[in-house]
C-alpha cells in the first residue's frame, strides 16, 4: 500500500491510496473520508499519448528531445511562448520555469480561472487564504456562493452537512435543493447582491462596530458607497424579493457565518468588485478572523511556502495572449485550444507559429495541431508535492511506478539545461523537501499548511496597516446589454475542465420550446456552433448552461481579460439559439 495525492485541479487534494494497480480514497484522512471522485476513479483506464511523435509521425523520446533543443537554438527568444495550464497542480510541473526563464521565453500571467475574484481579494484583505476545514465545521451558517460544492469539492459536504444553508446560483443545484435558502439570482448580479444585502444589513444595525474600528478602514466610505444604488434598482438587478433578503440576513443575524465562493461568481469584467464586495458585506458584520467564520474563496496555497521555481520572466496576459506573435510555441500540461476563450482566436495565432510543442498526458484538439508532441508522465511515475487551494492539507506524491511512457518535467527540464550547458538541477527530493518544511507541519502522519495554525486574519490583515480596507468604488463598464441568453459555464461532475468524460450538451429550460436531443445553432458575436439540447428545470429561463470542456464551447466566449487580475471573463457573452 503507498500513500499519495491527486493531481487534479480541485478544491479537494485528496489523499489517495494505490495498491496493486488501484487507486482509493483514504479512509484515515480527515477530509477525504475514504472515497474519490469518478475523474480519478477513471484515471488509471484513461487513454493516454504512449509516443512523441512529430508532425504526425511516431518518433523515440530522444529523437524529440534532440527536436526540441535543436529547435530552440535556432529560435528567437523573443519569439518563444512558455504556456502552463493547470492538468496537474504539483508543484514540480514549475521546474520547467527554471528553463524557459534562463531561455529568454514569454510566460503568461492571471489565470483562465480564480484571478479576478483573487485581485479583489487582495485589494481588501493583502493576502488570500482560505478558512481550514476545521474552521468551517465550526460555523452555524454557510452561505454557498457561486460555488457547486457536490460537484466540484464534494469532501467538503461532511463539514457543512448541518448547517443553516444558503445557496446563491441561478442555477438550483443539488445543493440549493437542500438548502434553507435559495437566491436563485439573475447572472452576474452579485455585485448588487452583496450590495444589498450591506444596505439591509446596514438598516438592521447588523454592523460589528468593535471590529470595523479596530480592523478595518474606510467604513464610512462604504457606507456612502452603498447607500448610492436604490433599493428598487437592485432588487431589479438581482431579481430577488425583499422577503428572501430579510429572511437570508435573519439567519445570518449573531450567527458565525462562512462564506463559500466559488469562481462562478467572477466570470466576469468587474469579477474583482464582485470579491471586494462579498468581503465588505463579511467584514462590516465581523466575520473575518474568529472561530467559525470568514470568506473562503480559491485560496493562494503557495502563501508563506518556499517557491524554488519563482521566475522573473517577460509576461503577457493569459486569456488573450496573441499567440500571432510568438514562432515557437511550448505547451504544458494545458488545452489552449479548446480552455481558451474565443478558440477561433487561438486557432488562427497558433497556425501563424512555425513550431508548437505540446507536452501532456492526453490528446486533444491542442495536441492535434502541435508539430511536437512529448507525452507527459503521470503523477505515478514522478516526485511531487502538492499544496490546496480549498483548504489547510498539504500532499506528497512520491513516485509509485516506474513505466517506459513519457518523460517528467523534471528530466525534460535537466535535458534542456544541459543540452544549453546552464546551470543544473538540485536533485527531485530536495525540491520537495524545500517546499513542504518551508511551512507546514506533520500530524498524525498528514501535513497542514502552517498559515492554519491560527484562524486567518485573527492577528490582522496583509495590508500596510493591517487592517481590511473596504470598497468605495467599482469599475463596471458593462459592454452595451445585448439580447440573449447569459452563458452559465461551470464544472461538469465527470471531467476535470477537458480532461476525461467530457458533456457536451447544452442545457436549457423547457419554457422555451426545445425538444430534448433536438441540434441547435448558438450563436455569440465571435462564432456559431451546434449542440445537442438537454432539458432542465432547474436553470432560470434566462440562461443557458454548457459546461467547461463542451466541445465548441470556447468558439462562444470572449477573448478579454478582466478589469484586474488578468483573468478570463467566460461569462462576458450574450447567446442566440436557433433550432439546427
Ligand atoms: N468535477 C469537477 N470538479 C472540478 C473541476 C471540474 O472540471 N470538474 N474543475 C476544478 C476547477 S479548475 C475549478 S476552478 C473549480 C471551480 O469550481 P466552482 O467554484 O464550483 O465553479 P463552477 O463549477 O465553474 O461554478 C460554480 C457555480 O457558479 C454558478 N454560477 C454561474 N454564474 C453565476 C453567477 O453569475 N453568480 C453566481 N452566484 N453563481 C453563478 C454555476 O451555476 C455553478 O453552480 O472546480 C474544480 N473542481
Ligand atoms: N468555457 C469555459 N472555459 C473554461 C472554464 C469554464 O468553466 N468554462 N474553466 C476555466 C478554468 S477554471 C480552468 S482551471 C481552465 C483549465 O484549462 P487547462 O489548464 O487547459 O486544463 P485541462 O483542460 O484540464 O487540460 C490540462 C491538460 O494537462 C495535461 N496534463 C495532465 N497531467 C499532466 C502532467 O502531469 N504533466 C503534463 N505535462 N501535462 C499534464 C492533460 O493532457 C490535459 O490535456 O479552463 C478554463 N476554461
Ligand atoms: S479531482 Fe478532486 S474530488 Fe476527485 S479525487 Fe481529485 S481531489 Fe478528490
Ligand atoms: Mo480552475
Amino acid at each position: 500500500m503507498h500513500k499519495t495525492t491527486c493531481p487534479l485541479d480541485c478544491y479537494d487534494a485528496c489523499s489517495v491510496i494505490y495498491e496493486e494497480g488501484k487507486l482509493k480514497g483514504d479512509s484515515h484522512h480527515p477530509l477525504t473520508q475514504g472515497f474519490l471522485c469518478p475523474s480519478l476513479n477513471g484515471f488509471t483506464k484513461q487513454k493516454r499519448i504512449t509516443e512523441p511523435s512529430y508532425n504526425g509521425e511516431n518518433i523515440s523520446m530522444d529523437e524529440a528531445l534532440e527536436l526540441l533543443s535543436s529547435h530552440l537554438k535556432k529560435s528567437q527568444k523573443e519569439k518563444t511562448l512558455f504556456f502552463k495550464g493547470s492538468g496537474n497542480m504539483g508543484k514540480m510541473q514549475d521546474v520547467t520555469n527554471l528553463f524557459f526563464e534562463k531561455y529568454g521565453a514569454t510566460f503568461t500571467r492571471g489565470s483562465l480561472c480564480d484571478g479576478a475574484g483573487d485581485a479583489g481579494i487582495v485589494e481588501g484583505r493583502g493576502a488570500n487564504l482560505a478558512m481550514s476545514i476545521s474552521q468551517i465545521a465550526k460555523s452555524e451558517v454557510v452561505v454557498v456562493w457561486g460555488r457547486n460544492i457536490t460537484t466540484t469539492n464534494a469532501h467538503m459536504m461532511n463539514a457543512i452537512k448541518d448547517k443553516t444553508l444558503i445557496v446563491i446560483d441561478p442555477v438550483e443545484t443539488k445543493l440549493a435543493k437542500k438548502a434553507d435558502i435559495h437566491v436563485q439570482l439573475k447572472p452576474r448580479s452579485d455585485f448588487f447582491l452583496a450590495i444589498l444585502w450591506a444596505r439591509f444589513a446596514h438598516l438592521e444595525e447588523m454592523e460589528d462596530h468593535d471590529f470595523i474600528t479596530s480592523h478595518t478602514e474606510y467604513y464610512e466610505d462604504f457606507v456612502d458607497f452603498f447607500r448610492g444604488f436604490g433599493i428598487k434598482y437592485l432588487i431589479d438587478e438581482v431579481d430577488v424579493t425583499v422577503k428572501t433578503i430579510m429572511s437570508s440576513l435573519a439567519l445570518m443575524k449573531d450567527a458565525k457565518v462562512t462564506f463559500l465562493v466559488g469562481v462562478g461568481v467572477q466570470k466576469y469584467l468587474h469579477g474583482d468588485g464582485v470579491l471586494r464586495a462579498i468581503d465588505s458585506l463579511a467584514a462590516m458584520m465581523g466575520q473575518f478572523g474568529k472561530e467559525g467564520c470568514g470568506v473562503s474563496y480559491l485560496s493562494d496555497s503557495g502563501y508563506g511556502f518556499a517557491n524554488p521555481f519563482m521566475h522573473k520572466a517577460k509576461t503577457v496576459p493569459k486569456p488573450t495572449v496573441n499567440f500571432s506573435n510568438y514562432d515557437t510555441v511550448f505547451i504544458q500540461g494545458a488545452n489552449p485550444c479548446e480552455q481558451m476563450p474565443n478558440s477561433n482566436l487561438v486557432k488562427s495565432g497558433l497556425e501563424k507559429s512555425d513550431f508548437i510543442v505540446y507536452f501532456g498526458l492526453y490528446e486533444n484538439q491542442s495536441s492535434k495541431i502541435s508539430n511536437l508532441v512529448i507525452p507527459a508522465k503521470t503523477f505515478l511515475e514522478k516526485e511531487d508535492i502538492r499544496l490546496s487551494y480549498g483548504s489547510e492539507f498539504v500532499g506528497n506524491m512520491p513516485k509509485l511506478m516506474d513505466s517506459d511512457v513519457g518523460i517528467s518535467e523534471y528530466v525534460l527540464t535537466e535535458f534542456l539545461l544541459e543540452s544549453f550547458g546552464y546551470e543544473a538541477l538540485k536533485s527531485e527530493k530536495e525540491y520537495c523537501e524545500e517546499i513542504l518544511t518551508s511551512n507546514s507541519k506533520e500530524i498524525d502522519g498528514y501535513f497542514y499548511s502552517c498559515n492554519y495554525d491560527e484562524i486567518p486574519y485573527s492577528k490582522g490583515f496583509y495590508t500596510e496597516d493591517e487592517k481590511f480596507l473596504f470598497m468605495d468604488d467599482i469599475d463596471d463598464e458593462k459592454p452595451d446589454e445585448e439580447e440573449g441568453y447569459f452563458l452559465v459555464t461551470c464544472k461538469p461532475r465527470n471531467s476535470i475542465n477537458s480532461q476525461f468524460e467530457r458533456d457536451n450538451h447544452l442545457y436549457i429550460h423547457p419554457s422555451h420550446g426545445f425538444e430534448e436531443g433536438v441540434t441547435v445553432n448558438v450563436t455569440s458575436q465571435y462564432a456559431t456552433v451546434e449542440f445537442s439540447v438537454k432539458l432542465s428545470d432547474d436553470l432560470r429561463s434566462d440562461c443557458v448552461k454548457i459546461y467547461s470542456g463542451a466541445y465548441g464551447l470556447n468558439y462562444l466566449t470572449p477573448s478579454l481579460k478582466s478589469n484586474e487580475g488578468d483573468s478570463a471573463v467566460f461569462q462576458e457573452v450574450k447567446l442566440k439559439l436557433e433550432k439546427g
